[in-house]
């Protein structure tokens, strides 16, 4: 099959990354931890500069000419942003620091003003901390439950049961330790049937497949820039902007208020209403441009990469006796990432010896603790790709797993030393 991406191409993508271009430890960077954050482009990282040397100013304040032109540019990458998610409106597109603060936001907001004791939330198995404990939370206050929906063997969903109690959805596009693509537009269907909302989380999706939040039918949707190729602490909120107009604000202060009296406020439109305080000016900027990039690129393109070489990273790993993958082996139905544990080695042995042979990856649990619990596991180890990534790479991850096996093959094994 000839590669979506060919060597040429792909080089020319790495070579907007400058961050890629080093040595680790005497060895060439392979960099498999993009699910963590992934690296910049040259045009981001320009455009950070760009804001910061020629036209650093406040956003809708001033009348003076840095400030109109940073006001530009702020809007500008709302637009882009919009377009790429395919948004009801501008008006629909909050910033915030990353999927974190937008699932909080919804949480205070949303969550205050609509939850009761007895309501539920469904959420899976499968979520990050960020999209469990703002629930948590919301729940302890307004005495509200959390249900989930089950797992299969295979790491994919079960059909969800939507109760008439069920008032949010909150779960991931794609699991960021079993990889798993959740059938979106299908649990909206019947969340949306049953009278409940849902809250998508795409901090994993974004950065590796094309984004129609209309078409996924989702009321929110979450994610951070710095997972797709933006800057950190930049990030999305998109809502349908009935539920947003009909929320209370999230963070009071400058920006989110029309007037502010003796003994009160009104709120400002959207999105302004949800954006209370100078935001990260040219972090929103540099997420724009980040877009723009991924846009040039093409995001079916990229996804294609990326399944092709989670497949190979698949299949290679599975040539290692003692592997154990988490999730779906189908890179179809995975995103660009594996976790996986190899015999008794701990993983955080096993990302300490590939680092020593310059292959970055991640071990531990991945802030998903409750699935690590459900699987009875104690960590995992986890190679993510992102569109830079080569084959050439994924064969490096495999050397450094077997040096790994021949320096603790011969020891006693983690779990003969008790963790
Ligand atoms: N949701 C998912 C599915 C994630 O993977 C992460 C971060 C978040 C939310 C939180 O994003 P933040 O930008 O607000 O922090 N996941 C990871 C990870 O897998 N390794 O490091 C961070």
């Amino acid at each position: 099959m000839v590669p979506v991406l060919d060597a040429v191409e792909l080089e020319e993508i790495r070579d907007d990354f400058p961050v890629l271009h080093q040595q680790v430890h005497g060895k060439p960077l392979v960099y498999l931890d993009n699910a963590a954050t992934s690296q910049k482009p040259r045009a981001v990282i320009e455009a950070l500069n760009d804001y910061y040397q020629r036209y650093n100013a406040n956003v809708h304040r001033g009348i003076h000419a840095l400030a109109e032109r940073a006001t530009r540019e702020y809007e500008r990458a709302r637009e882009r942003i919009a377009r790429f998610i395919n948004a009801e409106s501008i008006r629909s597109v909050i910033f915030t620091r990353g999927t974190t603060e937008a699932i909080n936001l919804v949480a205070y907001s949303w969550g205050r003003a609509n939850l009761k004791k007895g309501d539920e939330i469904l959420t899976t198995w499968m979520e990050h901390h960020s999209n469990i404990v703002p629930w948590y939370q919301l729940c302890a206050e307004t005495g509200a439950v959390i249900k989930r929906i089950e797992l299969n063997p295979d790491g994919t969903l079960a059909t969800p049961v939507i109760s008439p109690r069920t008032k949010l959805v909150a779960i991931t596009h794609c699991s960021n330790v079993l990889g798993t693509i959740n059938p979106i537009r299908q649990v909206a269907d019947a969340a949306h049937k049953a009278g409940a909302i849902v809250l998508v989380d795409g901090a994993q999706s974004i950065p590796h497949m094309a984004i129609d939040v209309q078409a996924l039918g989702a009321d929110f949707f979450a994610f951070s820039g710095h997972k797709m190729c933006g800057p950190t602490a930049s990030g999305i909120l998109y809502g349908k902007e009935r539920l947003l107009d009909a929320m209370p604000p999230f963070l009071g202060g400058g920006e989110m208020i029309r007037e502010v009296n003796g003994t009160g406020f009104t709120t400002n439109d959207l999105p302004y209403k949800f954006e209370a305080g100078t935001p990260n000016i040219a972090e929103a900027i540099g997420l724009g441009v980040a877009v723009e990039y991924l846009d040039r690129i093409g995001m079916d393109k990229i996804r294609q990469h990326e399944k092709e070489l989670t497949q190979y990273a698949t299949d290679r790993l599975r040539e290692l006796v003692e592997i154990q993958i988490y999730g779906p082996l189908d890179a179809e139905k995975r995103g660009g990432l594996v976790a996986f544990t190899f015999g008794d080695i701990h993983p955080h042995d096993l990302a300490t010896i590939a680092d020593q042979h310059g292959v970055a990856i991640r071990a531990g649990h991945h802030c998903a603790m409750p699935l690590h619990k459900h699987l009875n596991l104690g960590a995992t180890a986890r190679a993510s790709f992102a569109l830079y990534n080569t084959r050439q790479e994924v064969d490096a991850l495999i050397r450094a797993l077997k040096e790994a096996k021949k320096v603790f093959g011969a020891c006693p094994t983690a779990r003969q030393m008790g963790y």
